[in-house]
């Protein structure tokens, strides 16, 4: 059975790539510097961790960002620290060796489950078989054996393009299914790497999975809001707003409420992890962010160039539409402010199913 699955991406890290790859790491888990040596330490010692990678009903995007990522050294570093006994997008081997390999592992091993994608379970989930099998029996077989399971990217954690409505093959998220097994959720479409591999640094560093909140992602990546962090939060906070793709404001880097930033209403790292080496996220590129880390974002989040209605500003009671935002009605409260979507985004995010490891 092969260790670790063949496959023809670029040669392993060197030293110099290593030990960047953990420092940004664990900046990204808000580890102080002292802890650095501790993070690379785990990472080049500890026995590396088998992880069985299974492809549901996505678009690959997930697998894509994270080992092809413009950041060679974290794709490399993700290679070098588990033991990837079984990726169907990677692995070299084909048919009855795979399936072999895959269930020597299952069988035979303590194994971390990566999910990517969602699960149709309509009609005894017949919209997507692998080797034979529904995904819904492969779950249901793989995931009692698992450690752990990360669920990685919105379609996995949550349904996401597949669950939109009217969702045709009933497609849920991992977490739907599975209730016995630990399950953390990467979300995001795709999820940034840098989530994923302090993920699995922290499991090495502390022998632990980190800590989750109420949706199942860890706290170190979803723990607060796009708004909170925002470069273009002071427009926000002054009342200058782009109107419309393209116009002046757009040009002056104004802040995209009124053209459908869901910042407000989405728990993600991005202003401050960024993705891959040109160090941009979406708001730095003049797009606002769509919510791709929240649950049903592709129904509640839509249309997507359209703005939230209403904002509330906490301690006063004041509710009032992006029109009338500026520095009159801030100036109100020093306590921050609240965006309430028609949709209850806000309300999901006390609605979780299930508790895993905390930190
Ligand atoms: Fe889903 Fe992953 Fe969106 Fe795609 O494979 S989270 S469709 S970008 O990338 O599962
Ligand atoms: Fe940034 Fe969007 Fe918030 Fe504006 S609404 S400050 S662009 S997150
Ligand atoms: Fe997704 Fe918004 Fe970040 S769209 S990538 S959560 S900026």
């Amino acid at each position: 059975m092969a260790d670790t699955v063949k496959n023809n991406l670029e040669p392993q890290l060197n030293r110099r790539g290593f030990i960047k790859g953990c420092t940004l790491a664990a900046a990204a888990l808000g580890l102080s510097d002292a802890m650095i040596p501790k993070v690379v330490e785990a990472a080049a010692t500890a026995e590396r961790p088998r992880v069985i990678w299974l492809h549901f009903q996505e678009c690959t995007g997930c697998t894509e960002s994270l080992l092809r990522a413009s950041h060679p050294d974290i794709g490399r570093l993700i290679l070098d620290i588990i033991s990837l006994d079984y990726h169907e997008t990677i692995m070299a081997a084909a048919g009855h060796q795979a399936e072999q390999n895959l269930h020597d592992t299952v069988d035979n091993h303590p194994f971390i489950l990566v999910i990517e994608g969602a699960i149709p379970t309509k009609d005894n989930g017949i919209y997507c078989k692998i080797a034979g099998k529904t995904a819904m029996d492969i779950l249901a077989e793989v995931a009692p054996k698992a450690t752990a399971i990360i669920a990685i990217g919105t379609c996995a954690a949550f349904g996401g393009i597949q669950s939109a409505a009217p969702n045709p093959t009933g497609a849920v998220g991992v977490q739907d299914l599975v209730s016995d097994t630990p399950i953390i959720n990467i979300p995001g479409c795709p999820p940034n790497p840098i989530s994923f591999l302090g993920t699995i640094l922290h499991y090495l560093t502390f022998k632990r999975f980190p800590a989750l909140d109420k949706l199942n992602r860890p706290l170190f990546a979803y723990g607060r809001r796009i708004h909170d962090h925002c470069e273009r939060r002071a427009h926000f906070d002054e009342g200058r707003f782009v109107e419309q793709f393209g116009d002046k404001f757009h040009k002056l880097g104004y802040c995209l409420y009124k053209v459908g930033c869901k910042g407000p209403e989405t728990f993600s790292n991005c202003p401050v992890v960024r993705f891959n080496d040109v160090d941009a996220w979406p708001v730095s590129v003049g797009h606002g962010c769509i919510g791709c880390t929240e649950p049903n974002f592709w129904d509640t989040m839509t249309p997507f160039y359209e703005r939230l209605p209403m904002i509330k500003i906490p301690a006063t009671g004041i509710v009032a539409s992006a029109d009338k935002i500026g520095k009159t009605i801030l100036a109100a409260t020093a306590v921050g402010v609240g965006i309430h979507g028609a949709v209850g985004i806000g309300r999901s995010l006390i609605k979780g199913k299930k508790q895993t490891p905390e930190a």
